[in-house]
């Protein structure tokens, strides 16, 4: 009788149709979090009022030769620090368990130095918004660092000089004590491999091995964060801490074995660059060999070593990871990258795309649903902690502003793939955040690219929001908890 039993359960789940069946099947779990992310420089703006100390990002936009598409800033962006009322109305009308925003370190700390003064009308800033928030029965999760360091620390100090450190993890300290108690989850970096190679690039007085010094020092400073959370909050706060990690879904081009290689290498190099050492206690094995394999001898070696003290204090520091995944690529192996290798070449792949996705509006981004199940089962399997997917969202340049059934199509498709992950793969995840909350300033993009649920009317001195279609749909999935 058993086994009929379980044949004909097994039978259901082998049966059933990936997509179309979760249309009005199964719900997510009870305690399954959903939310809206943005960050502070993307929707903030006051750049400058009430003694905020001066950013990166108001340096890069400002001054620096930087090229921006529409050569725009977050000057005021969404104008979100003088409209957080309408900002919690959105959220409110959503009805979303959780907000995620970010603090910028240099309203708070002008300088990036807590000792050299801390801002008090910054502070009452996100005060104000976690106590709106709390009455709204919106919980937060807060990342600390979106991208957006106090110019005063810029690079190539701060990740670069291991000096530097206790002052992220000072500032840290100053978050979770003005605002931890309003706090569930803290992401300590948001897409710290971003920071380290893009980013980075940009400032780096020594091409190349600057990567892999600012990683170590990121998770260093992460794992510092952590302990400290764990030491001194933890027991009154009761969060969580993790770190938000960046990640296309990485298809072999080919059944080559080099191609199957050169793909598994991608997520380690993007992923385990980061959750290897967080989790494990030491960065992949595969890199280590590969990157050594190209160090000269008169080099010391290019990717930094773990002391024991230090593997032992970095392992095990997730409580969950934050997954941002948009896309999806096709990886093949590069032909050979040649000497003076940098962290690209040490990496060494080719991206394409199957030309059957649909396009968006960014040259890396098509649709591929799959590939959030995915990357979902990959993480799962490789290290089992559990995982909050934190960015997830559709992109478009300009109008139809507010008809965006592409966008609608997107979430439907991808969160179809979450319940697949869950139902059928059994993958630890507990919890979706899509981007955007609304259209925001998009770095380098500037406004041209828009992520938001809401419209924002970027020409309007009011910035007046406006509901897309997306937003009846998405408010929907998260009342009835399945997918419509
Ligand atoms: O606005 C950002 C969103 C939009 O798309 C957010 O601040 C970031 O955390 C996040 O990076 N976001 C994002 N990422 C897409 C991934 C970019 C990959 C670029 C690959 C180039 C080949």
């Amino acid at each position: 009788y058993n086994s009929n039993l379980g044949l004909f359960l097994s039978a259901i789940i082998l049966l059933k149709p990936s997509f179309a069946d979760n249309i009005n099947g199964e719900s997510f779990p009870s305690n399954f979090i959903f939310g809206a992310s943005t960050s502070a420089y993307q929707i903030e703006g006051a750049w400058n009022e009430d003694g905020k100390g001066e950013g990166v990002w108001d340096h890069i936009t400002h001054v620096s030769n930087i090229s921006i598409a529409d050569r725009s800033s977050g000057d005021v962006a969404c104008d979100s620090y003088h409209k957080v009322d309408e900002d919690i109305a959105m959220l409110k009308h959503l009805g979303v368990d959780y907000y995620r925003f970010s603090i910028a370190w240099s309203r708070i700390v002008p300088n990036g130095n807590v000792s050299q003064g801390v801002n008090l009308p910054g502070v009452m800033y996100y005060l104000r918004l976690l106590e709106k928030l709390e009455r709204e029965n919106i919980s937060a999760m807060v990342t600390i660092f979106h991208y957006d360091l106090p110019q005063a620390l810029s690079f190539p100090t701060m990740f670069i000089d291991e000096n530097y450190n206790s002052l992220y993890v000072d500032y840290a300290r100053l978050a979770f004590l003005l605002f931890g108690n309003k706090v569930k989850y803290w992401i300590t970096f948001n897409e710290p491999q971003g920071v380290c190679t893009s980013f980075l690039e940009k400032y780096s007085t020594k091409p190349g091995t600057d990567s892999y010094t600012c990683t170590h020092n990121i998770i260093k400073c992460h794992a510092m964060t952590y302990w400290m959370y764990d030491s001194d909050f933890r027991d009154d706060q009761k969060g969580q801490v993790g770190i938000v990690l960046n990640t296309n879904w990485d298809e072999p081009a080919s059944q080559d074995a080099k191609d199957i290689e050169a793909a598994k290498r991608k997520l380690l190099f993007e992923v385990g660059w980061y959750a290897h050492p967080l989790v494990f206690g030491d960065y992949p094995d595969e890199m280590k060999t590969r990157i050594r394999l190209y160090t000269f001898p008169w080099e010391s070696s290019r990717l930094p070593k773990f002391t024991d003290e230090e593997k032992s204090l970095i392992k095990g520091t997730l409580d969950f990871i934050g997954l941002n995944h948009y896309s999806t690529s096709l990886v093949s192996d590069a032909p050979d990258p040649g000497l003076f290798r940098t962290y690209e070449k040490d990496l060494g792949i080719l991206k394409t795309y199957d030309p059957s996705w649909e396009k968006t509006s960014l040259d890396w981004f098509y649709v591929v649903p799959f590939g959030l199940r995915k990357i979902l089962n990959w993480l799962d399997e490789t290290y089992k902690v559990p995982i909050i997917i934190t960015e997830n969202g559709y992109v478009e340049d300009g109008s139809p502003f507010l008809d965006d059934d592409r966008r609608i199509n997107y979430y439907q498709t991808y969160l179809s793939n979450v319940l697949d992950a869950i139902y059928i793969d059994h993958v630890n995840v507990i919890g979706y955040f899509t981007w955007s909350l609304m259209d925001n300033w998009e770095w380098t993009s500037g406004y041209t690219q828009k992520f938001g649920l809401y419209y924002v009317n970027f020409s309007s001195p009011t910035r007046d929001r406006l509901p897309k279609k997306s937003v009846a749909y998405y408010k929907k999935v998260l009342k009835t908890r399945r997918l419509v």
